[in-house]
């Protein structure tokens, strides 16, 4: 008896250990802004994008995925935490000295990859705010809470955006090539005497000019959000953001070749300023937002070579995704407009960023796992949220005691065994819209209908709309009147919804 069960024990040993030299390493590449009509595999014909489009062909191609919101910050919030960002305050478009949004005590993406035995790291855009309270970080010293207090072992980040103050790399939450003579300061309140601005000092601006906001301090020669002082030996070069990032991704694949890991790689392309690098300019008629794809796809193509390099290709999963959906001009005379021609950044859709329309945030997502799944497109119905549930289920982690999750466990539906995804899902661009597999709903909100600056529809109004997805998608007419029991239907979902974050203990 004792015999059997030592050799039973021994075999169940084997058994797990089998399974945790197969666990697949999952590379999560999170692009900014970039639409769902930006990609060639999307449709794209103005921009090539052969890397992007490898994943595609060679794995599922989602033509239905959302992200949770049409801006950043709630849409990264509510990535990691499984939760909807819009139940909680604090977490609209975050400032560059917001303190951490995210609080260490609450479950997250990377602590689950953890508890699955994953090495975890987000490299790249962060814009989820750093340290204890806005405004008071020690940009000199260890900024802290930060990544590492959310589940991430390393970090290399971009402490918000690029048109964000202070603009330096942050790794293991402390200022790369920091010279300590020359202190950081921020502030988001007022200049810092002395200190040029775009407003004040235009003829500084050598690299870029805005076309609206982004007129505070001048970094190389291209004015930001927010005012800051010092630090001149660890300012990035806005052409070597896309290198510097990649590079840092690419060693971290490196190092943790023979572990499981979690890498979160947060792209800056293409949010603005769009400032390419030399070798990637004019390799579009669109200029610099075109150009700023190719180098996007590049950052793509050096980590699928790593992890060719490396020999963990066939067992890593990529995800390729983004933010939110795409806008034209987001404040800089980058010529994005001009030489946009006939490129449709948002597919067939309407809106874009900051939109209740689909273009807010019906945004390109591509799973691809080697050769292990079979290449389609699909359109199955899948939300962002779903990413730590459906990941929890696939490294084998009990989420069953969190709390109160938004996430649910699609994985079927992102490796393509399902067609269908989920019932609904739940977006918000200021107002919470549903979208079933046939209809779209928006929810009444008295914000403005048009953004001129960004030439944006904003998909707000003081009715209730509701459109038939299968004959339009475009969302022109708004049928709610006609279809009351609908209506009904969707009102109840979000009613269903909302009430689930009743009394959540976070
Ligand atoms: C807006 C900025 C825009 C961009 C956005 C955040 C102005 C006028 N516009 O407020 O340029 O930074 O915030 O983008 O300042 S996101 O992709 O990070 O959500
Ligand atoms: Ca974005």
């Amino acid at each position: 008896m004792r015999i059997i069960f030592t050799f039973l024990l021994g075999l169940a040993t084997i058994v797990l250990s089998a399974q945790n030299t197969t666990k697949p390493n999952i590379v999560l590449i999170y692009a900014d802004d970039i639409g769902i009509g930006d990609f060639s595999c999307y449709g794209a014909t103005a921009v090539k994008t052969p890397n992007t489009d490898r994943l595609a062909k060679e794995g599922i191609q989602f033509m239905n995925a959302h992200s949770v919101a049409s801006t950043c910050t709630p849409s990264r919030y509510s990535l990691f935490t499984g939760e909807y960002a819009w139940r909680r305050k604090g977490t609209g478009i975050a400032a560059g000295d917001a303190g951490m949004i995210i609080k260490p005590h609450r479950y997250t993406l990377a602590k689950m990859f953890k508890q699955a035995g994953y090495v975890t790291a987000a490299v790249g855009k962060w814009h989820l705010g750093l340290g204890e309270e806005t405004g008071k970080q020690d940009w000199n010293g260890l900024i802290t809470p930060g990544p590492k207090e959310i589940g991430f072992d390393y970090s290399y980040i971009m402490a918000a955006t690029g048109d964000r103050v202070p603009c330096v790399y942050v790794e293991n939450q402390r200022v790369v090539n920091l010279d300590p003579k020359d202190p950081i300061q921020v502030s988001y309140v007022k200049n810092f005497p002395g200190e040029p601005t775009g407003k004040d000092n235009p003829e500084l601006l050598t690299k870029l000019k805005p076309s609206h906001g982004h007129d505070m301090s001048i970094v190389n020669g291209i004015s930001r959000i927010g005012y800051m002082k010092g630090g001149k030996s660890a300012l990035w070069e806005d052409e070597s953001i896309a290198d510097s990032i990649t590079t840092h991704a690419v060693q971290f694949i490196e190092q943790n070749k023979s572990k499981p890991f979690f890498l979160y790689f947060g792209t800056n392309d293409i949010h603005v300023p769009r400032y390419p690098h030399p070798r990637f300019v004019g390799k579009t008629d669109m200029g610099p937002r075109g150009d700023a794809i190719v180098q996007f796809d590049y950052s793509v193509g050096e980590v699928i070579k790593a992890l060719e390099r490396c020999d963990i290709r066939e067992n890593t999963i990529i995800i390729l995704t983004s933010d939110n959906g795409p806008v034209v001009d987001d404040g800089y005379q980058d010529e994005a407009v001009q030489r946009l021609k006939n490129h449709k950044p948002w597919g067939p859709y309407r809106g874009g960023k900051y939109s209740n329309f689909e273009a807010g945030t019906r945004v390109p997502f591509i799973v691809n796992w080697g050769n292990k799944l079979i290449p389609q497109k699909s359109e199955a119905l899948v939300s962002q949220i779903d990413m730590l549930a459906s990941m929890a289920r696939l490294t084998g982690v009990d989420i069953s005691s969190v709390k109160e999750l938004d996430s649910e466990d699609q994985l079927d539906a992102w490796l393509g065994r399902d067609r269908k995804g989920r019932e609904y899902v739940i977006g918000f661009g200021g107002s919470l819209t549903v979208l079933t597999h046939d209809w779209k709903y928006i929810e009444p909100n008295k914000g403005r209908v048009y953004n001129p600056l960004t030439n944006t529809e904003l998909g707000n109004n003081s009715v209730e709309q509701l459109y038939d997805m299968r004959k339009d998608r475009g969302e022109y007419d708004n049928v709610a009147e006609e279809n009351k029991i609908i209506v009904g239907m969707m009102k109840e979902i979000l009613r269903k919804e909302k009430a689930k974050g009743v009394g959540m203990d976070l």
